[in-house]
């Protein structure tokens, strides 16, 4: 056990907020570190110390992993939490803090590692029982005739996936023999280009699945219990733009099932800290994807529905004391919904920074705001767009719906464009409300009325 009295808080914005906010409520010392651009962030200016790390872009501040290790020399922090995004699933930065003397939050280096290779992950989730979408036995050979055997016998339409990839860049769909080979190639130039490693690999294409991951916490050594699951299958290139949690339709048949498969999954790799396995879902069936080895923008609407703060688990979990949650103790109450709020054009999606003259935060039973943005501050344009997230819950789906409905009615942003309009339309959807919907639906929807 290694007491933690100080956490140097590596990210900025709404989840450097949540995690200095937690870290005052257990009694932590916190330091921010910042660029350049970011002396205004909220968490800096509530932090017990602030550390500037260098310029606004971001590979010369927050990716950087000597600048941010310095900082937490300089302060004598215990521990670095790494937020997501950013150096959150660079298993070579958990090493370097992990070598300076520093408890990293999240799982070991080697775990990371083992789960950044998507082909290694995989072959773990089969080992360990958990489903997973059928495919070739690891990366594809050179041999075009045995590639040619290995989509005969997955059947077409095939998908071919970067081994070191993830996020979906560099993925190419084929559905005839005849263009498999080209394809290959151009996954495996792509894959070179992204990620340093032309290793790609083949998986029956779902068509029309629906994204639901289940949340899991561990303590390193043997326990872990799992969340449940959240749906966020309404997405646009790539990025979630809502999530719900529990995942409509899914019942808690299939929750425990699943979430016992992750938690078996986690006892085999000897997982420690927060971590989301991804899953495919199509009629009916789950098909693991990939595992996420952080914490994750959509961690709140898990906290609504369980009453677990995850960020203290994770502190806790890295302090060495352990996980002492039990399985029986997770309770799955009501739903909630949780919108992401971006400072961009709600038609055009082009990021909108500047100076947020006005900003109302919406108030009530079962809302929740997570965001950093004040009257005053201005977005700057160096670094993602999303300015905060807003989250409702309810006995049930209908009435998380018309909560969010309403605090979405009542949420003022003005100076800047965000996406409230957009997310109006998505809770008035027919589609949306039936709970129906997949990861194409979102960009359909947008196609329909423009
Ligand atoms: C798939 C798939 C269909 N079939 N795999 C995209 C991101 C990466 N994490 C995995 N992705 C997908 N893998 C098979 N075998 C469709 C996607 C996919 C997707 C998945 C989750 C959320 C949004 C998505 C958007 C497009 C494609």
């Amino acid at each position: 056990m290694r007491k933690i009295k100080k956490i140097l808080i590596a990210n900025r914005g709404e989840i450097a907020l949540r995690i200095l906010r937690c870290c005052r409520e257990l009694g932590i010392r916190t330091v921010a570190v910042h660029s350049s651009a970011d002396r205004d962030l909220k968490h800096v200016l509530l932090a017990d110390e602030a550390v500037c790390i260098g310029p606004a872009a971001a590979p010369k501040s927050y990716l950087s992993m000597s600048a941010l290790i310095s900082a937490a020399e300089v302060t004598q922090a215990d521990a670095i939490h790494p937020g997501y995004g950013f150096l959150s699933e660079n298993a070579d930065f958990a090493e370097g803090v992990e070598q300076s003397g520093f408890i990293f939050i999240g799982p070991r280096p080697e775990t990371i590692r083992l789960m950044g290779s998507k082909t290694n992950a995989k072959a773990e989730m089969i080992a360990a029982g958990v489903p997973c979408v059928p495919g070739s036995e690891g990366v594809l050979p050179d041999d075009e005739g045995k590639c040619h055997d290995i989509a005969n016998a997955v059947g077409y339409p095939v998908l071919i996936k970067a081994a070191s990839g993830g996020g979906g860049r560099g993925m190419h769909v084929v559905r005839s023999p005849d263009t498999l080979i080209e394809k290959i190639q151009m996954a495996r130039i792509e894959a070179q280009n992204a990620f340093n490693d032309a290793a790609v690999f083949m998986e029956k294409y779902l068509e029309t699945p629906r994204h639901v991951e289940f949340q899991v916490l561990a303590d390193g050594e043997g326990h872990a219990v799992h969340l449940g699951e959240r749906d966020c299958s309404m997405q646009r290139r790539n990025q979630k733009v809502v999530e719900e949690s529990p995942a409509p339709g899914i019942t808690p048949e299939q929750r425990a099932e699943i979430g016992a498969l992750c938690v078996a999954a986690c006892k085999r790799i000897g997982y420690r800290g927060a971590g989301t396995f991804e899953f495919l879902y199509e009629n009916g069936h789950f098909y693991f994807i990939e595992m996420n080895t952080r914490i994750q923008v959509e961690h709140p609407v898990t906290e609504m529905v369980t009453g677990v703060d995850l960020i203290r688990q994770q502190i806790q979990i890295a302090a060495g004391q352990g996980l002492t949650l039990q399985q029986d103790d997770i309770l799955f109450r009501g739903h909630a919904i949780e919108c992401r709020i971006n400072a961009e054009d709600p038609e055009k999606f082009i990021p909108s920074p500047g100076k947020i003259e006005k900003y109302h935060a919406p108030g009530g039973p079962g809302v929740r705001v997570d965001s950093h943005v004040y009257s005053g501050y201005s977005v700057p344009p160096h670094y993602d767009s999303m300015i905060g997230k807003l989250i409702v819950h309810g006995r049930d789906r209908p009435a998380a719906l018309a909560r969010m409905k309403q605090a979405l009615s009542e949420m003022v942003i003005e100076g800047i464009k965000c996406n409230i309009p957009l997310q109006q339309r998505i809770m008035q959807d027919k589609v949306f409300a039936s709970g129906t919907h997949n990861i194409h639906y979102l960009e359909k929807m947008l196609n329909r009325s423009v």
